[in-house]
């Protein structure tokens, strides 16, 4: 099995600009391997899941973990030769060298209410050409991806041309996990946080109605329910064995677009979906289609199983 390395450089072999994004993969799995060892490291000492008192640009806590993750990765994508970087953690675009080639935008840990409930959190990344400007379409990513910080470390990762997938060993190694990753078009699994059922509009209201009506419903099959709290984590197990995820936008303040992020959360997650043969939207569009208006935008964010999220979108229509 090939192990990321082996892959980059290949990928690193076909032009300059691959090169650059060869680079830039390989600094983000190091900081993950850092961030990964600090998860793991016991340490009384120091609470992760500490609030630093400070808030991001959306008025998120900052919590400790999250403003480690993010100087890691900053200083990663420093060495790595990167034009600017993009976060979750930061209001503005960081700009990194003034001749690199590439942005590369981050969420650098998802799922901080998770911190200290020792659930799967995660980082994750999309990859653009500088010339493009921050604020690009999906469509437009050179690479996306996202590591799962769980039982254990790994990669999902795509270039453009499929998805691969990763696991880290004990050195830090990236390793190859075989796994030809591919969507499975057909789901009885859905995944949204039902808490909020209450906020939602029409067609997510009704289609989540259908699906707990089970066989004698509309839909005329029973479902299961999965949520933890981490896009990464339900990311991960939709891309293993199917299924829906749902964060729509709802009539709560601030909830109007949803609450995931377009440039650093929903266009990764949709490129690595779409690549594996599934369907990501907001319910009426293609989230790799939306032109983003502002870095820290949200996207109501539906993804997963082609064929149930053409049931979905059809609640929409
Ligand atoms: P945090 O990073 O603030 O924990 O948010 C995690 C997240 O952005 C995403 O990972 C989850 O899918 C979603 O929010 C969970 O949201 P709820 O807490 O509303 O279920």
């Amino acid at each position: 099995m090939q192990n990321l390395d082996a892959v980059l450089k290949q990928h690193a072999a076909q032009s300059d600009i691959d090169a650059d994004v060869a680079r830039a993969v390989n600094g983000l799995a190091l900081a993950a391997a850092s961030i990964s060892k600090l998860i793991r490291t016991p340490d009384s000492a120091t609470n992760l899941g500490a609030i630093k008192g400070s808030a991001n640009a959306d008025g998120d806590d900052q919590k400790a973990l999250d403003v480690l993750a993010d100087d890691v990765i900053t200083a990663q994508l420093h060495a790595a030769g990167v034009a600017i970087y993009l976060s979750e953690e930061q209001d503005t675009p960081i700009p990194l060298h003034a001749d690199g080639t590439l942005i590369v935008a981050s969420d650098p840990l998802d799922g901080s209410s998770n911190i200290d409930t020792n659930v799967s959190i995660g980082t994750i990344f999309s990859i653009m050409l500088a010339v493009g400007g921050p604020l690009q379409c999906g469509r437009d990513q050179l690479a996306a991806g996202f590591f799962v910080y769980g039982p254990q470390t790994t990669l999902l990762l795509t270039l453009g041309d499929g998805v691969l997938a990763f696991q880290m060993d004990d050195d830090g190694c990236f390793c190859d996990m075989g796994w030809q990753v591919a969507l499975p078009a057909d789901t009885q699994e859905f995944g949204i946080n039902a808490s909020n059922q209450r906020h939602w509009y029409a067609p997510v209201k009704a289609y989540i109605d259908a699906c707990l009506d089970g066989r004698d419903g509309e839909l005329k099959r029973n479902y299961n329910m999965r949520w933890v709290g981490s896009l990464v984590a339900d990311a991960w197990r939709i891309f293993r064995r199917g299924g829906v995820f749902l964060y729509p936008a709802d009539r709560r303040d601030g909830y109007s677009q949803g609450r995931l992020r377009l440039v650093y959360e929903a266009n990764p997650v949709a490129m690595l979906v779409e690549q594996a043969g599934g369907k990501a939207t907001n319910g009426t569009e293609s989230i790799l289609d939306i032109q983003p208006q502002d870095l820290h935008e949200r996207v109501a964010f539906i993804f997963g199983s082609m064929n149930e999220v053409d049931v979905i979108i059809g609640y929409h229509s």
